[in-house]
């Protein structure tokens, strides 16, 4: 394994549980359009661009609709999204995420964030962390996104540290394939039965160390 020299940082199910909210909020879209959807489709959805989302669910009720159509849904379900996160604060940051960032920068290690979200840096704010990062790439930087390597190239990129030194933390299966896509190794933080394809995973940062994080490599 090659020596770390940086982190990428997923951020809905990573630095803050926002992943269930991205998912109540397009359950509650799919129930408005009367399209059956449940927690089987959950892990698919993660990591998905808004569109990408959308475009699954409506494949699930076989609908097709014009692009007018598409735009309107996705602004109803981002409404849902916004309402349903409108009370985070930086309590809500996942257990483990600051102290874990303190290591890093005590070691030298650069951080970027590598999110599909469009509302990734108001999710920051919120959360006062846009100062822990070096670099930010959202879902307003992107052409392609997850399973597309994309996010994560860019943020290595904005780092100036090669792909195999920047260690990816990732909820989704289409993060884990993103940044295998890309040649980055990657933890995934979830269960190891759906995230199978990551080089280790772990169930989140609480208590992880410096050495604790190497020996999984
Ligand atoms: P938005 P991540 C992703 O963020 C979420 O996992 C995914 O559920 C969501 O659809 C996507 O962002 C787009 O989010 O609608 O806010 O632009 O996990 O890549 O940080
Ligand atoms: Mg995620």
């Amino acid at each position: 394994m090659k020596k770390i020299r940086a982190c990428i940082f997923d951020l809905d199910g990573v630095i803050i549980d926002t992943a269930s909210h991205h998912f109540i909020a397009w359950c509650q879209l799919a129930d408005e359009i009367g399209i059956p959807f449940a927690d089987e489709h959950n892990e698919a959805l993660k990591g998905l661009s808004r569109l990408d989302s959308l475009e699954y669910i409506l494949n699930i009720g076989g609908m097709v609709l014009d692009s007018e159509t598409k735009l309107r849904l996705m602004e109803t379900k981002n409404a849902h999204y916004l309402k349903l996160v409108g009370n985070i604060t930086p309590m809500d940051v996942l257990p483990g995420v600051m102290d874990f960032m303190e290591i890093l920068k005590s070691k030298g290690i650069k951080v970027a964030l590598g999110s599909s979200s469009k509302n990734a840096e108001m999710i920051l704010r919120r959360l006062n962390l846009m100062d822990q990062f070096d670099a930010l790439v959202d879902g307003n930087h992107i052409t392609l996104s997850k399973p597309d390597p994309e996010v994560f190239i860019l943020g290595a990129k904005a780092l100036g540290i090669e792909p195999e030194y920047c260690l990816v933390f990732e909820d989704a299966q289409s993060g884990i394939d993103a940044a295998k896509a890309g040649g980055f190794p990657v933890i995934g933080i979830g269960s190891l039965a759906a995230l199978s394809k990551a080089d280790a995973v772990i169930a989140g940062f609480d208590g992880l160390t410096w050495d604790g994080l190497k020996a999984l490599l």
